[in-house]
């Protein structure tokens, strides 16, 4: 039985998720934000159910929608910000943007703007694992469209060769831009794709972040514990459009409520509330504490300066991950 502070734990995350992005689109919308910026909105209980159940130096591997992981991994809300802002202060110094959050102190590999280029260098991560022999694990993050492309066979197919500690978890959300996934994918069971690599594969419902974290931690239990890397399926819905610029004019209405009728967090509050956990003050409380975090992010962000133009050139390469001490 998951401890009631730990459920109030992610349903904070998951608030905190939502209620930022929705700040994010608003300054979007002023012009403050720039470039291609997509939501996670709608899919908060995949990101912070699996990554609920690392340790803090495992590696995270995510993709051009990678807010929610970037900050159920423990990032910094005012870095984040200050980060889509284009300043100095954001956790990439500004120069990475929305798609490429990376934070070094939270083993975040981070975002990439190329589909499925993340799973290569997740088998990588988790090749480097196995030859230090230490027991992390890597968790990498990707779409169902991206189990269409060259590199998921190949990543896969290294991962179990190898037997590396790679858990692959695949948000199905149904849609790759404007293409459903029945017209782009031979199987529309993602997890089912696993079979093919003679990994196993996971199917969770990824509005529901209880049942998200019951299997991830079990599949991270046996992953650590040497299984080999194992694929998980959690088919979830983005309530926005594929990026700040799509209208979403692809989808029915009536499928979208419906999957707004299974929204994870009315979930989650309400289980909370059933259980006797917290109180609807508490609740509100809540709402407020999160109201205040997503404010000073926006004041930081704003008051951060713009990067220098010198600034152009420092951090192209790297000789070590600062706080690993294997490097
Ligand atoms: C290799 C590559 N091909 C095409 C694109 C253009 N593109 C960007 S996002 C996207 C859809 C990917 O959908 P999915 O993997 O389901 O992720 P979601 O956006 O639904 O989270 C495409 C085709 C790209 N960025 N990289
Ligand atoms: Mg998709």
């Amino acid at each position: 039985m998951l401890a009631a502070t730990e459920k109030i734990r992610l349903y904070r995350q998951m608030l905190l998720i939502r209620r930022i992005e929705e700040r994010v689109a608003e300054s979007y919308g002023e012009q403050k934000i720039g470039g291609f910026t997509h939501l996670y909105i709608g899919q908060e209980a995949v990101g912070v159910g699996c990554l609920s159940v690392l340790n803090a130096d495992d590696y995270v591997m995510s993709t051009y929608r990678d807010h929610g992981h970037f900050l159920a991994r423990g990032g910094d809300p005012k870095k984040f910000m200050a980060e889509l802002f284009g300043r100095r202060d954001g956790i990439c110094k500004g120069k990475g943007g929305s798609m490429h959050l990376a934070d070094a102190e939270h083993y975040f590999f981070g975002g990439t703007g190329i589909v499925g280029g993340n799973i290569p260098i997740a088998a990588g991560l988790g090749f480097a694992c196995h030859y230090r022999e230490d027991d992390r694990v890597v968790m990498c993050f990707f779409g169902d469209g991206a189990t269409n492309q060259g590199v998921f066979h190949e990543g896969l197919n290294f991962a179990k060769l190898w037997n590396l500690p790679v858990i692959f978890v695949c948000e199905n959300n149904f849609y790759g831009i404007g293409t459903g996934v029945s017209s782009s994918s031979s199987l529309s069971d993602v997890y089912k794709k696993a079979q093919g690599y003679g990994m196993p594969g996971y199917r969770v419902n990824g509005m529901d972040v209880l049942e998200v974290r019951q299997t991830a931690e079990e599949v991270v239990r046996l992953v650590r514990g040497g299984a080999g890397p194992a694929l998980i399926e959690a088919r979830c819905y983005r309530y926005q459009g594929h990026s700040m610029t799509d209208p979403g004019r692809y989808r029915a209405r009536a499928e979208e409520e419906l999957w707004r009728k299974r929204d994870p967090l009315p979930r989650l509050a309400k289980h909370l509330l059933d259980e006797g956990h917290v109180s609807s003050e508490r609740l509100d409380e809540l709402d407020r504490e999160i109201e205040e975090l997503c404010e000073e992010a926006v004041r930081y962000a704003e008051a951060s300066p713009e990067p220098e133009l010198s600034a152009l050139t420092e951090d192209m390469y790297v000789n070590r991950y600062p706080s690993d001490p294997h490097a």
